[in-house]
């Protein structure tokens, strides 16, 4: 009996719409050659044993120690609960480094070598097992014995209370040979690379899942980041609003590294700015204010998928100019979430008079937001905006886009 809960993914989009791996389970990451599923990899493992779920890996990508440091970039640790069958030390004829960690193959040529590691592994209770990678076998040998390796995990899970993941790159194996892959797996992601335009980026997918049964899966974005391994990633979010409204001091305390191009304190052309929050991240863009700057708004809304519309909750006369900005972006209609800014000065509309007053269609989240220090304001400076306000503001704002 293993000992553990049942394994996780680790990364909170997949375990939310697939409520974690059950027993008895095998799930293919598929991924193409443009994009590493390493990651995910290691994210998987580590969540799983700080789970306290035994985990078997298979590796034949790189050696434990090189595997381990590399996880080390992201801040994941191992412990106790990560056993390896190492494949990769003796191609080099480097013996494993660190023999406490796993058993290692001694000559990863020899088929049964390999096969008799892995079904002696198996014998032991382990909650997950782990092959990095499968494709790497199949390169190695030929893809029927990348089947069979599926296989021997297959009868072994099956009759256990283990569950495994198979890491597989999408090398042109050809289609009868993938069709077999996956009609042997319970769930399949995806995980592959877009171009859309200006924005080149990566997205997981579930494409099967034997499971969960009647649900729709959306693709979803990431970035894999060091540390803290696959983030949900937005690459447009359009913050924009009247002049002097607060878009720039808002980009500027959402991220750590913004950068404006302004002119005595006014933007002129747009601000930039990463926002890493909450296990999403996201590429802000900020308008300027002043309406001689109006022609550059459609161009910096283009490909947004959500917006900030911000509005200085003192000056109600602004509002009709903040509906215009959405309508000159073009990103009406898109994931909003309404910032009522400069909330504590003197004559600020409450929560309420702004929601009547702005006449948004339908009822967009308004969230309020106050400076720091407010006696320290310089006029010709980004304001810096507390904390709280910010994270109520971008938390409503990925809950709309999710
Ligand atoms: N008192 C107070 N001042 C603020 C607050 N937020 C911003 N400011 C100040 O308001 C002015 C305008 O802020 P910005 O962030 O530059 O406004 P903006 O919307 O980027 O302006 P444009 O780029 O010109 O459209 C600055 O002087 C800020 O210091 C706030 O919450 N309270
Ligand atoms: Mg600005």
């Amino acid at each position: 009996m293993a000992k553990g809960k049942d394994p996780i993914f680790g990364i909170g989009r997949l375990d939310e719409e697939l409520s974690g791996i059950p027993a008895r389970k095998g799930v293919l990451f598929f991924a193409s050659p443009a994009v590493g599923n390493e990651v995910f990899g290691y994210q998987l493992i580590q969540n799983n044993l700080i789970h306290n779920n035994k985990v078997l890996l298979y590796l034949n990508r790189a050696s434990p120690k090189a595997y381990l440091a590399d996880m080390k970039e992201y801040d994941f640790i191992t412990n106790d609960n990560l056993s390896m069958i190492d494949s990769y030390s003796g191609i080099t004829g480097i013996n494993s480094s660190d023999g406490s960690i796993g058993r290692m193959i001694k000559n990863p040529y020899d088929k049964e070598e390999i096969k008799k590691a892995i079904t002696d592994e198996l014998e032991k209770d382990y909650d997950l097992i782990v092959i990095d990678s499968l494709s790497l076998i199949a390169d190695f040998f030929d893809f029927d014995f990348a089947l069979s390796i599926v296989d021997l995990i297959n009868n072994k899970i099956k009759n256990s209370d283990s569950s495994a993941v198979f890491l597989f790159t999408d090398w042109n194996y050809g289609e009868d040979n993938v069709d077999k892959l996956i009609s042997k797996v319970n769930a399949r992601v995806d995980i592959k690379g877009i171009e859309k335009r200006v924005i080149f980026g990566q997205y997981f997918a579930v494409i099967k899942c034997d499971w969960v049964i009647g649900k729709k899966f959306t693709s979803v974005l990431f970035k894999s980041v060091k540390p803290g391994g696959i983030k949900i990633y937005f690459p447009k979010i359009l913050v924009t609003g009247p002049t002097d409204a607060g878009k720039t001091s808002f980009i500027h305390s959402a991220s750590k590294d913004a950068i404006s191009v302004d002119r005595l304190g006014g933007t002129i052309a747009l601000d930039h700015g990463n926002v890493d929050f909450k296990g999403y991240k996201a590429d802000l863009f900020g308008t300027p204010g002043q309406e001689r700057f109006d022609p550059l708004l459609k161009l910096l809304g283009g490909e947004a998928v959500g917006v900030i519309l911000i509005i200085d909750s003192t000056k109600p006369t602004q509002f009709p100019r903040a509906i215009e900005m959405l309508r000159k972006t073009e990103t009406y209609g898109l994931p909003i979430v309404v910032v009522a800014n400069k909330a504590n000065m003197p004559g600020a509309l409450g929560i309420d008079e702004v929601r009547d007053k702005l006449h948004l269609e339908k009822e967009a989240p308004l969230i309020q937001t106050v400076a720091e220090n407010v006696e320290n304001i310089d006029p010709n400076k980004p304001a810096k905006l507390k904390k709280e306000g910010i994270e109520a503001a971008l938390s409503a704002l990925f809950e709309e886009l999710t």
